[in-house]
């Protein structure tokens, strides 16, 4: 899978973070036959593990403080996506002139398989799942990878052979690109994320907007319609639930059409819900800038349903519904699953304070949510922000879930949409939902979705 040459063969390399992303590409890069040196400043029994492991493997590791005052002087940087720039770990190595990239630029210089990037707020990942299948769907081997979880640099590293990658990629990783091109870039959606690392909106946009940046005419941009994007060089295929002037459109709210022709009715699939509609419309469009055929692109989504903690309907419990949206980690998010739901809702929402102003969302939850309970770092604020809508202060999710099941009664939904990230209470994401669904599961009496 890895071209045959490669310009990183003896070069002195180092790899900055020891995530998922940091172990691909140092394996990658000694695979390639550069002297790699592998740094994090974190220290835990997962690092040491890993770091043992790389050792075998031939390459060099510092881990702890240490690993900030790493002497020597690399030709090349691999800087991991989590890691911000400005970090004593990272201007130790810029301070002497070694220049970054990412491992999505270092898997991208190590392969001509055509890319198919994928980019925007929400809906990232179920859009690079689906696209990943409907391409297999329509005889074209592909995977999916980057954000979604598996670095492109790991798949580079098996011999699999593939037709066409399908990446999420992040605001993050399209900082650290300088040749990266995909023959196709998918733009989902902007809304306000990541304001804990962006100074505003305007700088995490222009990273989002790198996506297009090395795209020629020979490329292709599946784009909303309707938002101006000055500058995109490549062929634009645009998509719109309201605009009918959009290449592909969605007619009577559940069929989805391409100039005038039938591409998929809704009705047939397990998808809801105007995000999922839109998600389908952009992984449509990739399959046509790369002439799959359509009709096998549509009977392959089958019985998909969308990965797990995404307004995922977890237990029914005394006639109450709980779901689990976990990953709403941004108020567009959160935005949408409260328009979801049906009927009286009790809403589950608060983490980190990522820099967000929730009275945004104000109107709406005073509309729409009879009680709201708050936890994590931002809970006293968004009750401020919130006022006058009836909330109860949790300090744990063990407690919110305790309100929420003695308050709610029959016919109404408990829906766990935090809103902003996990980082003050979780690991992660995932190990946030996995903690509401074994809170939601021991509740006497739950009874989980078997679907
Ligand atoms: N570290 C240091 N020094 C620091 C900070 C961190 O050494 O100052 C080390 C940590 O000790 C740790 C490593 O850096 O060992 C972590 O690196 P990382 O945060 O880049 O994590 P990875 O495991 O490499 O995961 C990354 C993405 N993480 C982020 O962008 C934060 C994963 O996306 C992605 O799946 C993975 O690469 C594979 O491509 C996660 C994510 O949260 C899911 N993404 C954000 C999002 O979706 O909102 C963008």
């Amino acid at each position: 899978m890895i071209t045959e040459s490669n310009p990183y063969a003896g070069r002195r390399t180092v790899v900055l973070g020891l995530g998922r992303s940091g172990m691909a590409a140092a394996r990658l890069l000694r695979r390639c036959g550069a002297e790699v040196t592998a740094l994090d400043t974190g220290d835990s029994e997962l690092l040491r593990e890993r770091a043992a492991k790389l050792r075998e493997e031939g390459i060099t590791v510092i881990t702890g403080p240490g690993a900030e005052h790493d002497p020597v002087r690399h030709n090349l940087a691999i800087l991991s996506p989590g890691i911000e720039e400005s970090v004593p770990l990272v201007t130790n190595a810029t301070s002497k002139g070694t220049p970054l990239i990412g491992e999505l630029e270092l898997a991208f210089t190590l392969t001509t398989v055509p890319v198919v990037a994928i980019t925007g707020t929400n809906g990232k990942t179920t859009t690079t799942e689906l696209t990943a299948r409907m391409l297999g769907g329509a005889g074209l081997r592909s995977a999916a990878c980057g954000n979604i979880g598996t670095p492109m640099s790991e798949l580079l590293l098996e011999e699999e052979k593939l037709d066409v990658f399908v990446a999420e990629v992040s605001s993050f990783q399209l900082e650290t690109i300088r040749t990266f091109r995909p023959k196709v870039a998918l733009w989902l959606n902007l809304s306000p994320n990541h304001l804990d690392r962006y100074p505003s909106m305007k700088e995490y946009r222009e990273a989002k907007m790198r996506i297009f940046m090395n795209q020629t005419e020979e490329d292709w941009a599946i784009v909303l319609a309707g938002e101006e994007r000055p500058g995109i060089k490549a062929q634009r295929i645009s998509f719109s639930s309201t605009d009918p002037t959009a290449d592909i459109t969605l007619e009577n709210g559940r069929m989805i059409m391409h100039r005038g022709k039938l591409l998929l009715d809704l009705e047939t699939t397990g998808l809801r819900g105007p995000h999922n509609a839109a998600n389908l419309m952009a992984a449509f469009g990739a399959g046509i800038a790369l002439g799959a055929d359509p009709g096998r692109m549509a009977s392959s989504i089958g019985d998909y349903a969308p990965p797990a903690h995404r307004c995922e309907f977890i237990a029914e419990r005394g006639g109450v519904r709980w779901i689990n949206d976990s990953k709403a980690t941004n108020l567009d998010a959160m935005e949408q699953a409260i328009r979801s739901v049906e009927g009286p809702l009790i809403l589950i929402a608060g983490g980190k304070n990522k820099g967000f102003e929730f009275a945004a969302i104000a109107p709406l939850v005073r509309e729409r949510v009879s009680l709201a309970v708050l936890i994590g770092e931002m809970r006293h604020r968004i009750a401020r922000d919130w006022a006058p809508v009836p909330t109860v202060i949790a300090e744990t999710l063990d407690e919110a879930v305790s309100v929420a099941a003695s308050k709610a009664t029959h016919g109404s939904t408990v829906l766990f949409s935090p809103g902003t990230s996990s980082f003050d209470m979780f690991r992660d994401y995932i190990s946030r939902g996995e903690a509401f669904r074994s809170l939601v599961l021991a509740l006497p009496g739950a009874l989980p979705n078997q679907q």
